[in-house]
This record gives structure tokens, C-alpha cells and sequence, in this order.
């Protein structure tokens, strides 16, 4: 039953079948599915598809933005789900994360939300295309104990850079991620404390930095 549900999921983001995805979701969490199967092997993967689709021109922008709108409904129906699991664990610490400035691609960044706040963490959620002087704000209005920030694009990744310079004398941990964002550039040009791929690496590595 699990692997047909994960392979409807995947289907449904692939057709940017919203009715469809929400109808599997909920399946998912009426059998009781852990809620990062459902996002990580359905409908994360299914948008993998459709990302690689979009990058060879086989699919438009129109679709894409269907396929997100799918991903994001389900999510909505994800989150009351996750927080009820997180309460168990109490809460860790407290992050700020958003997308940086002149980039819009939130829906990574809102599964990485979901997951840490379904591990137990207290996580501030300030959007995307995010400008530095808001973390810094944010981080001060909350007394966040970690800032993330998410980059989907090579022309926004040095926005990090920028976060890093800010946030650092206010003594907090980061984390840096985006799917062009690798290691390499956080612990060398971004001078950040971790770097995660996913969102489950993501909440492992927080673990650790705490
Ligand atoms: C969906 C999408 C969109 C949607 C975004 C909808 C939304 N609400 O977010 C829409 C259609 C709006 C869009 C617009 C654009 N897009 Co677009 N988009 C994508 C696409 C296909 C998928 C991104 C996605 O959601 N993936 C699914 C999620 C689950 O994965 P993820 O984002 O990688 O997140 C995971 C990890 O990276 C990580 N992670 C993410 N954030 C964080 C943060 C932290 C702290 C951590 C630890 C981890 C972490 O964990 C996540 C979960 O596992 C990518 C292609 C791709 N392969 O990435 C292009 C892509 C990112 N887009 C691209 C472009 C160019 C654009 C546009 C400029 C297009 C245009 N011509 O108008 C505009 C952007 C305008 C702007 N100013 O931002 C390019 C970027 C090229 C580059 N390298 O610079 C890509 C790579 C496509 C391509 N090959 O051309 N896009």
C-alpha cells in the first residue's frame, strides 16, 4: 500500500494534479505513513521529475507553477500533522529561515520549515526574496538561536554571504541550503556552521550544532 501511495504522489506532482495530490496525501497520513516518506519519496521527488523536466524544455513555466501549487497544498495538509508528532520532542531551539533576497523559489524552504518544526524545533518563517536587514530583525525580535537561508539560484547564492557577515555578530549558528548550494561553498565562501542537501539532513545537522 505505502509504494503505491509514494508512486501516486510522484505521479500527481508529475501531472501538476492538485485534486489528486491532496486525495494521496491524505491517504498517506490516514495509514499513518511517517510524513517524510510522504514528502521526501512522493511528492519531493515527484517535483525532482519536474524540475529535471523543466531543465531540458519539456515542460514550461505554467506547469512548473501547477506542479508547485500541487506540492504546497499538500503540505498545508502536512504541517498539522507534523507539529502534533514534533510536540513530543519539546522544543530544541529556535530558527529563522527564509528565502534570501531577490529570490522567490520557496517550496525547499518551506519543507525544510515543516520538517525541523516537526523535530522539535520553534521555527520563524519569514518568506522568500528576503532581504538581510529582515533576518537580522527577525533574529532579534525572536532570540533565534540558528538562521537558514535558503538559494535556489547561482545569481542569489552571495546573498548567503551577506546573511553570514549579519548574523554572526549576533552570535547565532547557520545553516545554508538550495539545491545549487553545495559544502564546499558554505564552509568556503559562505564561512557558515552547516550545510544540508535535504530536509531530513537538514534537522540531522541541527541536532548536531545545538
Ligand atoms: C519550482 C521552480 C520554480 C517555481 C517556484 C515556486 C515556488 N513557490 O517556490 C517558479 C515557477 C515560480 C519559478 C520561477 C523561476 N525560476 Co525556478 N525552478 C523551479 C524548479 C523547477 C524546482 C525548485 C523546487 O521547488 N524544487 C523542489 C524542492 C523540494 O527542492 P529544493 O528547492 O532543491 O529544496 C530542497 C533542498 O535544496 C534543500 N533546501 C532548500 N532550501 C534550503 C534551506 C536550508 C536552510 C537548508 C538546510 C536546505 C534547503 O532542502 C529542500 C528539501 O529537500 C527549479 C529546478 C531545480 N531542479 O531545482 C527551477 C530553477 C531553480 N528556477 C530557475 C529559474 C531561472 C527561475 C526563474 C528566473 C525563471 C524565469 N525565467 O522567470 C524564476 C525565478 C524568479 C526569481 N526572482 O526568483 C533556475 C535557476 C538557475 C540557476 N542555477 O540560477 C532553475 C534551476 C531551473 C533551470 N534549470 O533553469 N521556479
Amino acid at each position: 500500500m505505502s509504494d503505491e501511495i509514494l508512486a501516486k504522489l510522484k505521479e500527481a506532482i508529475e501531472t501538476q494534479d492538485i485534486e489528486m495530490a491532496k486525495e494521496w496525501t491524505q491517504k498517506g497520513i490516514d495509514e499513518g505513513m511517517p510524513v517524510k516518506d510522504i514528502i521526501q519519496e512522493g511528492l519531493a521527488s515527484g517535483m525532482e521529475k519536474v524540475g529535471d523536466q523543466f531543465e531540458k524544455a519539456e515542460i514550461y513555466l505554467p506547469e512548473v507553477m501547477m506542479a508547485a501549487d500541487a506540492m504546497e497544498e499538500c503540505m498545508e495538509l502536512l504541517r498539522p500533522v507534523l507539529e502534533e508528532t514534533g510536540e513530543e520532542s519539546g522544543q530544541k531551539a529556535t530558527v529563522v529561515i527564509a528565502t534570501v533576497e531577490g529570490d522567490i523559489h520557496e517550496i525547499g524552504k518551506k519543507v525544510v520549515a515543516s520538517m525541523l518544526r516537526g523535530n522539535g524545533y520553534e521555527v520563524v518563517d519569514l518568506g522568500r526574496d528576503i532581504p538581510v536587514d529582515d533576518f537580522v530583525q527577525a533574529v532579534k525580535d525572536s532570540d533565534a538561536d540558528i538562521v537558514g537561508a535558503s538559494a535556489l539560484m547561482s545569481t542569489t547564492m552571495p546573498e548567503q554571504k551577506r546573511i553570514q557577515q549579519a548574523v554572526e555578530p549576533l552570535g547565532v549558528k547557520t545553516i545554508y541550503g538550495g539545491a545549487p548550494v553545495t559544502q564546499e561553498w558554505v564552509d568556503e565562501d559562505v564561512g557558515g556552521n552547516a550545510y544540508a542537501p535535504n530536509a531530513a539532513a537538514a534537522v540531522k545537522a541541527l541536532d548536531e550544532i545545538i
